[in-house]
């Protein structure tokens, strides 16, 4: 029998709709879907592969227990949790509950469920403990936000834009700030007449439509963005009625770019000062803008700076949500936010929660600081965590790989949710066989929720979608949910899970299904998901929609100009000697940033051919190989001060001259013999979690490394 149901695709955050074919159960073929609103049918290569996903014969339908040698052997998924409660259980009397922790990361987008419950776990048992990907991410906006202050109304509409920029982001291949077709979406941007700037190192598929193209060197886009402030400034470019009303630290903001001269700027970040110009004039006098930072410059140390000056620059402009305006991202499966064109009040971004032992880092509002999560596996004493209950591709995705590998496999319990073997699985204890995309109900509440966290996720429209799981595990596996191992954990301890602080705890006599969850967590929803259940393309909810309130007659909060810490790090820079930050010299002159590929989404599970090249290549301008003598294809070693890997080259033509670019969540672990071709290579071997960290966050420089490349004899 064939048949054709909707469902979602979640091989990453843009959740497009998707038709999927059905051959006597077995999923067969996955289209986009045509008559869903807002993407226009479109796919990518990835949504297209899970078919050959769900086939594929490397998938784990068994958990698996490690044994002493190192082989692990498949076990029963309640023989598994009974274990793991047991462990647990002894951890916790022995050491106390901050020996346990959870790490939350990619897979969040499939298991909606999952991250909630691991979190009202670790919750039960008091451990505060609970990390995720967020410090390893832009964690910088979240704390820029509460630095500057927040705008109640949100940002202004994308069809009102005349300007739109981007500092390091790649939306055409990423999805973030254009999640639904974002081809289609950038076309309509600039058909509307929309000028886009985009700051970045490469000529990338998005830069390529920009009006202006910043091709700086990594890691100055605080150097541009403060030379972007002192142009807006010294033009009188500064919308002086809404910078009177709601913000403050004018002058003193003034002050500390007033050296940012275009000079000075286009000279250190390798720009062309006409160019810089033709920034600030588009900026300067737009009536209407929006601005988004991505992980380039987060990867590139100082993100919290370029994103506070960031916002500082939106606040000058006043490209914020008027009142009347119609409000974007509006809450469709969370309950409903007024929107209030009004500054909220700078807030502390540390200070109140969780200190680490680990060189001061703490709890911020972007969270733990997952940087220092392996030091805090590795370093003795009371609070050491024992146990780790892993989301994440650690191994590949997390910084300095040799240390966490010595972190994780240090650990009494590492417990990992996979579908294969993967790197991350071969060091855990348990690998909890996980149940695969169409084997899960679909619900877009996850892209709402990350919409609060980053202004690049979410839908600008109250779009929402609910599709039943389409098929069942294969016969005779033993998958689970990712959430019920913290429920049957939960049950045997005798704890109750209350995975929302405002409502009941859940139902811990008769375990809920999935759906059941998914009720659970959207009680209160603007929209009921009942009704949301009833369009099976997803439907845009006009009843959902809010406009922008007017500010209360009382309001007295302004957004800061002119933090302090912020303002002495301007000064910092200002005063450095670039090289010197840079880390460059003649042993290492290459400037390493990072990039995604569109055919693979971190670390995730990849179909077999749904990459030309199973490999990340590096990607290297011209001129560069050229002077090396290198070919496309050619092995080299790439070597930072901090580690050495051997990768593939790749010409691109876009890239600037001195700069590198790999993609991260490829390569094995440490010991196993290494294939650059069919492995590629883990850009984390080379990363150190305390090389210019950021305070706040933890997270180190990722990105605008200092590398040297050089062939390997034996090609
Ligand atoms: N050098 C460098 N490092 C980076 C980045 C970078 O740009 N440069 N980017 C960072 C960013 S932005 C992020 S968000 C992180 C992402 O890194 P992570 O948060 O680690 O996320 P993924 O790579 O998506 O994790 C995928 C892996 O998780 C495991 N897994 C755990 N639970 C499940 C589950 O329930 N289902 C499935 N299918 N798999 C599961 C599987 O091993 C799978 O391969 O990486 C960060 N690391
Ligand atoms: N296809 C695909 N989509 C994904 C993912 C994926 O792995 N694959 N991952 C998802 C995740 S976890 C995230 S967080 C988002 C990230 O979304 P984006 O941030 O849009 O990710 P990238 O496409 O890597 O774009 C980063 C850009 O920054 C540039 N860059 C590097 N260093 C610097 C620098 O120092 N300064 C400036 N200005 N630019 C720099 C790079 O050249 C690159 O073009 O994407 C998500 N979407
Ligand atoms: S962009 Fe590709 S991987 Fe992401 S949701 Fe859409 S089809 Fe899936
Ligand atoms: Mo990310």
């Amino acid at each position: 029998m064939v048949e054709i149901k909707t469902s979602t695709c979640r091989a990453c955050s843009a959740y497009c709709p998707i038709e999927v074919t059905l051959e006597d159960g077995r999923v067969t073929r996955v289209e986009g879907n045509h008559n869903a609103p807002l993407y226009g049918g479109f796919i990518c290569p990835k949504g297209r592969a899970l078919p050959a996903m769900h086939r594929d014969p490397r998938r784990l339908t068994h958990c698996l227990k490690r044994q002493p040698d190192g082989s692990f052997i498949p076990i029963g998924s309640d023989q598994a949790i009974d274990e793991i409660t047991a462990k647990v259980s002894a951890i916790i009397a022995r050491h106390g509950p901050r020996a346990v922790a959870g790490f939350i990361g990619g897979p969040s987008v499939e298991q909606p469920a999952g991250a909630p419950l691991m979190i009202a776990f670790l919750r039960a048992i008091k451990s505060p403990m609970s990390f995720s990907a967020a410090t390893f991410d832009q964690p910088g906006i979240n704390i820029a936000n509460a630095l500057h202050g927040v705008w109640m109304g949100g940002r202004m509409r994308p069809e009102d834009l005349d300007v739109f920029m981007l500092i390091g982001g790649n939306p055409i291949i990423s999805k973030q700030y254009f999640g639904q077709n974002p081809g289609d979406q950038l076309k309509a941007l600039l058909k509307n007449g929309t000028r886009l700037i985009v700051i970045d190192p490469r000529r990338t598929e998005t830069a390529r439509k920009a009006h202006v193209h910043l091709q700086s060197i990594p890691g100055e886009d605080p150097v541009i963005i403060a030379g972007l402030i002192h142009l807006v400034i010294a033009n009188g470019w500064v919308n002086r009625e809404f910078v009177d009303l709601n913000a403050q630290g004018l002058e003193r903001l003034e002050q500390a770019v007033s050296r940012f001269t275009p000079d000075y700027v286009a000279h250190r970040a390798g720009i062309d000062q006409d160019d810089l110009r033709e920034a600030a004039r588009i900026i300067g006098q737009a009536k209407a803008g929006d601005f988004g930072t991505g992980t380039g410059p987060s990867m590139a140390t100082r993100g919290t700076l370029t994103a506070y000056l960031v916002a500082c620059l939106q606040t000058l402009r006043g490209f914020w949500a008027r009142a009347g305006q119609e409000a974007i991202q509006p809450h469709v499966l969370l309950p409903r936010v007024r929107f209030k064109a009004q500054p909220r009040a700078p807030y502390p971004a540390v200070g109140f929660g969780e200190k680490l032992r680990v060189r001061g880092l703490q709890q911020s509002v972007a969270g733990l600081p997952a940087g220092a999560l392996a030091e805090e596996i590795l370093t003795p004493g009371e609070g050491q965590i024992r146990a780790l209950f892993l989301h994440g591709g650690a191994m590949l995705t997390w910084p300095q790989q040799e240390l966490t590998q010595r972190a994780l496999e240090s650990l009494d319990l590492l417990v990992l949710h996979d579908i294969e073997m993967s790197p991350t699985a071969r060091m855990a204890h348990y690998v909890i066989a996980t149940k695969m995309g169409f084997e899960i109900p679909a619900i877009s509440m996850v892209g709402e929720i990350s919409s609060l966290l980053h202004p690049g996720y979410g839908w600008v429209e109250p779009y929402a979608a609910y599709q039943p799981a389409l098929v069942e595990p294969p016969p005779g596996a033993d998958v689970l949910d990712s959430w019920q191992i913290y429920y049957r954990m939960a049950r045997k301890m005798g704890l109750k899970l209350q995975p929302s602080a405002g409502k009941p705890p859940i139902d811990m006599e008769h375990e809920p299904t999935t759906d059941d969850l998914y009720e659970y967590l959207c009680i209160g929803s603007a929209v009921p998901l009942s009704e949301v259940k009833q369009y099976p393309n997803g439907h845009i909810f006009d009843q959902a929609r809010e406009i922008v309130a007017p500010r209360d007659p009382g309001c007295a909060a302004r957004l800061e100009l002119a933090n302090p810490a912020m303002m002495d790090e301007l000064a910092v820079i200002r005063s450095e000697d670039p090289i010197l930050r840079r880390k460059t010299s003649a042993e290492f002159p290459f400037l390493l940033i990072p990039r995604r590929m569109q055919n693979v989404t971190n670390a995730a599970y990849r179909p077999p051919g749904v990459l030309r090249v199973p490999y990340n290549p590096l990607f290297m301008n011209p001129g560069d190989l050229k002077r090396l003598g290198l070919d496309n294809g050619d092995v080299v070693q790439i070597r930072s001060r901090n580690g050495a890997i051997l990768g593939v080259v790749q010409e691109d033509k876009g890239l600037r001259a001195g700069v590198v670019s790999l993609t991260h969540g490829f390569g094995r672990n440490p010991g196993e013999a290494p294939d650059p071709r069919k492995d590629g290579a883990n850009v984390n071997a080379l990363t150190r979690v305390d090389e210019d960290y950021d305070p706040y966050s933890g997270i180190p420089r990722m990105g605008a490394l200092a590398v040297a490349v050089s062939p390997v004899a034996a090609n």
